[in-house]
């Protein structure tokens, strides 16, 4: 798919820090440890709405990471999906008697310009479900015939089903008890109680074609992808096994990134899928989680429609730590508004406090688990001193212009 457009990433003087970023996995924070090409799967929207500050949170985060590789000399190779089919899509495309490929058109296209806006590095390989349907059909075509997955014990649908023990390692990822793992399987997507499943937290990789929804005519049977299955040919086709980094917000980590782990690891026989699972806390509005069944979702578009300063709209989302579950509320907006200012005016300045010390802060702050709270502070302390005409290194404020917009991706 077509992805979007950046503005080239400005290199920044001094030294940077290699990345320690916190593993779902390990239960802690851990080193990142890239070769020459940093590689990095993250998890896209399902195109059946606008995007919302929540899903442009959990981007940003990642956006982070994208340009402390950049930072550290990496390339980075960085993939993400497009969950163009699926039940939700279906459902909506179905309450709206929309076309449900041109629903998902239409929301890519807004997610895209909004990402452009909130100047978020693209991917480099943008890949739609739809579009990945031959590599999906041949690995669940390979799991089938080893035994790893099987057809659901019902003739008129016949579904394929991954056991999920198949790979030895299922939990690694998530850590979670099995009382747990019910809980969410059944909350998000799972289907436990589905009749003709070995087990049920056993997760669907092949629906078989229904009345009424779309299907493609494969080796399989005709009928479309599961969810996970999507997510773990995509990254392995294009990354390949223990690539560096599997992100998403927080609500993915089970099942989706289990299986999606779960799956290539039964594919491979290696392990691991990826070397570190991470993850982003949840968006709320005003102290409520920001869903669409609230129906309390703040959209970028809508804030870009009021002509909201996107740079306020990234630096709010960054003033709180991408792992905490925080609130979107006025006050977040007015205090980024406000800092926008004063850090442009101080980048604006002749002359300015030394910007070394600041940029190897923010570097500090930024490599170690994103923490974007104190490298904040460091720029607003630099921006106040620079203000009040404390400094008089004439090249400061250009340096801090280029160390903001490369490394924080906020352009004044
Ligand atoms: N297409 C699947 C992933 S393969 C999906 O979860 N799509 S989504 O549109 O529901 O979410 C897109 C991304 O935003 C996911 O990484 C999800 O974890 C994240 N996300 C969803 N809601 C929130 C929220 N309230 N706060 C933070 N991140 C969120
Ligand atoms: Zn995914």
């Amino acid at each position: 798919m077509q992805t979007w457009l950046s503005d080239p990433v400005p290199l920044v003087a001094g030294t940077p820090r290699p990345l320690r970023l916190h593993d779902t996995a390990a239960g802690g924070i851990r080193p990142t440890a890239p070769g020459p090409t940093a590689t990095m799967y993250v998890c896209g929207i399902t195109p059946y709405d606008a995007t919302h500050l929540g899903h442009a949170a959990t981007y940003l985060a990642f956006d982070l990471v994208h340009r402390i590789w950049l930072d550290n000399g990496h390339h980075v190779h960085y993939v993400q999906n497009v969950t163009d089919v699926d039940d939700p899509l279906l459902e909506r495309a179905k309450r709206d008697q929309d076309d449900w490929v041109v629903l998902a058109m239409r929301e890519t296209a807004l997610y895209r310009e909004d990402m452009a806006a909130l100047r978020v590095l693209p991917p480099r390989d943008y890949v739609g479900a739809v579009e990945s349907i031959p590599e999906i059909v041949e690995a669940v075509a390979k799991l089938l015939a080893g035994g790893a997955a099987y057809r659901a014990d019902d003739p008129r649908f016949p579904d394929i089903y991954f056991d999920h023990r198949a790979s030895g390692r299922f939990g690694y990822e998530s850590n979670y008890d099995e009382p747990t793992m019910t809980r969410f399987f059944a909350e998000r997507g799972g289907d436990p109680d589905r009749v003709g499943k070995r087990h049920p937290l056993d997760a669907l990789m092949w629906r078989a074609a229904r009345p009424g929804e779309p299907s493609w005519d494969t080796e399989l049977g005709p009928g479309r992808p599961g969810w996970h299955v999507e997510c773990s040919v995509i990254a392995l086709n294009r990354l390949g096994m223990a690539f560096d980094l599997q992100g998403g917000g927080s609500d993915l980590i089970f099942p989706h990134h289990e299986f999606s782990a779960a799956h290539a690891e039964a594919l491979t026989g290696e392990h691991p899928f990826a070397r570190h699972y991470a993850h982003a806390g949840m968006i709320g509005l005003d102290g409520e989680k920001m869903s669409k069944s609230r129906g309390n979702l703040v959209f970028v578009s809508r804030l870009r429609a009021d002509k909201v300063d996107p740079m306020a709209v990234r630096l709010g989302l960054l003033s709180g730590h991408y792992r905490t579950d925080r609130s979107w509320t006025h006050d977040v907006l007015d205090e980024a508004l406000a800092r926008v200012q004063r850090w442009r005016a101080a980048v604006g300045s002749a002359a300015g406090v030394d910007a070394a010390p600041l940029v190897s802060r923010l570097r500090d702050h930024l490599s170690d688990d994103l923490d974007t709270p104190r490298a904040i502070a460091a720029v607003d302390a630099w921006a106040d001193q620079t203000r009040s005409g404390a400094g008089h290194y004439t090249e400061a404020p250009a340096a801090v212009r280029t160390a903001l917009d490369a490394l924080l991706g906020v352009a004044l």
